[in-house]
């Protein structure tokens, strides 16, 4: 029997779904670990206001806890909005009752400004629940608030994480997230009495409600499967990146971010690598493919749909080679082995999102206009129109190419072709929403052409 990781989070519910258990739930399951919740307050809220907040009786938080551990029993445990001293007074007591790791997220404001955590509760929070906490994650402004002290850079940082490590808890990280404003969002973390900076891609977006209860959720989900706290929080750090690079544009304010990126895009991965090798099948069965092979010879590829970078992109390894009766492919399918193709791709699904496939086919008069002839839309673009600046850019002629055969036909073309430059043999590019159709495109078009 495989072993069923299971975490509780002890927080507030958030009606918009960004924050609070709903997020924490997600984070639980898209980690593989059974989540469940106590609920301590309800909140009505949306990306832009809190509009309302109500308390749950303490029989019926402390009923929760019990009902989880007395019969299913806890890996790991988190807690989140507690909001008022009687709250964490019955909290603690359950905690120090039961025993489990413990992730304490010092949640003080929500992303919109609310109270989460009253003024006078604060106390008993560092008095009550810290000694118990195996990490306790404060962002800066938290750090701030629980030590007095500034925090303007690392140093400050680090002085405050040592300040929250002698109240009593395991580890510290402090979060430097929007407060440092270092080029890399740096997170500080003080464990056995050593720091490790955790550093994570930086974006521009404002869609980030949700990232500390998924930061400290994911914690938790990872010592609940057992791993250290450092490896914890490094699968945390990362796991919480690629939601907020995902992030959802919902609402008018701070949009959730979306912890099932790393999920979906895992799960796709599969999916894509078999509709790339189907593809392949079906141009080796065509013969007549063969007329469509160009000098550099073929390759075809397809992104995920959460794809940002050629590390995204399926295709052949080595290329589907001119054979005297037909195509065949020198490699299998694999991720991050092309370079054009898969360029051509993440260049026109910028524009079209549903355009997530290319292949890449001889340049001739007779493949353009047959091409025309099967309803197709074409665009082209002029490498020797090419600005300097771009043509030293590594991979750059494609994006730039791809932009302008876009922009002459205002939408994204099916095919796409250049006419060469020196040492540069024409190609044609045939863009679509899978190998699969553009194999298919492929052969429908090499048939075409060699009927006399
Ligand atoms: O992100 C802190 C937080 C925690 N818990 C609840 C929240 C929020 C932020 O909005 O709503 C319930």
């Amino acid at each position: 029997m495989t072993k069923i990781f299971r975490a509780l989070t002890i927080a507030g519910s958030d009606s918009s779904g960004g924050a609070g258990i709903q997020e924490d739930l997600k984070t639980f399951m898209a980690l593989g670990v059974h989540g469940m919740s106590a609920i301590t307050a309800v909140t009505a809220q949306n990306t832009v206001e809190v509009t309302g907040i109500q308390d749950l009786s303490l029989d019926i938080v402390v009923a929760q806890i019990r009902a989880v551990f007395d019969d299913i029993g806890v890996d790991a445990v988190k807690t989140g909005m507690l909001h008022t001293e009687e709250i964490i007074h019955a909290v603690a007591c359950e905690l120090r009752h039961y025993h489990a790791p413990l992730v304490v997220d010092p949640v003080m404001v929500s992303k919109s400004g609310a109270t989460l955590l009253k003024p006078e509760a604060k106390k008993s929070l560092l008095k009550e629940v810290f000694p118990l906490a195996t990490v306790v994650t404060p962002n800066a402004l938290e750090a701030e608030e629980i030590t007095g002290l500034k925090i303007n850079n690392i140093e400050d940082g680090r002085r405050a994480a040592e300040k929250i490590a002698s109240m009593g808890p395991e580890s510290v990280i402090v979060k430097g997230g929007h407060i440092l404003s270092t080029e890399k969002a740096i997170d500080i973390l003080l464990h056995g009495g050593e720091f490790t900076l955790l550093q994570g891609e930086r974006f521009d977006t404002k869609d980030t409600h949700g990232t500390g209860c998924s930061f400290a959720s994911a914690i938790t989900a990872g010592l609940a499967m057992g791993l250290s706290i450092p490896d914890a929080a490094s699968q945390a750090k990362s796991f919480v990146n690629t939601a907020i690079r995902y992030g959802m544009r919902l609402g008018k304010g701070n949009g959730p971010l979306n912890p099932g990126a790393a999920l979906y895009n895992h799960a796709e991965r599969y999916e894509v690598l078999e509709n790339v090798r189907e593809a392949v099948a079906l141009l080796e069965g065509c013969p007549e493919a063969r007329y469509l092979v160009p000098e550099v010879q073929m390759n075809i590829g397809m992104a995920l749909s959460y794809a940002t970078q050629i590390g995204d992109v399926a295709a052949i390894e080595g290329r589907i080679v001119k054979m005297t009766n037909g195509v065949k492919a020198t490699g299998c399918p694999r991720y991050g082995v092309s370079s054009h193709v898969a360029r051509t791709i993440l260049a026109v699904k910028k524009f079209d999102d549903s355009k997530r496939a290319a292949i890449n086919l001889r340049y001739g008069e007779d493949i353009i206009g047959e091409l025309r002839s099967m309803g197709l839309t074409v665009s082209y673009y002029d490498r020797r129109e090419e600005p300097p600046e771009v043509k030293v850019k590594e991979g750059g002629t494609t994006y730039w190419g791809a932009e302008q055969a876009v922009k002459r036909v205002e939408k994204v073309p099916d095919v796409i072709y250049h006419l060469g430059d020196w040492g540069k043999e024409p190609i044609a590019s045939l863009v679509g929403a899978s190998a699969i159709e553009v194999a298919k495109t492929t052969i429908s078009l090499a048939k075409k052409l060699s009927k006399p």
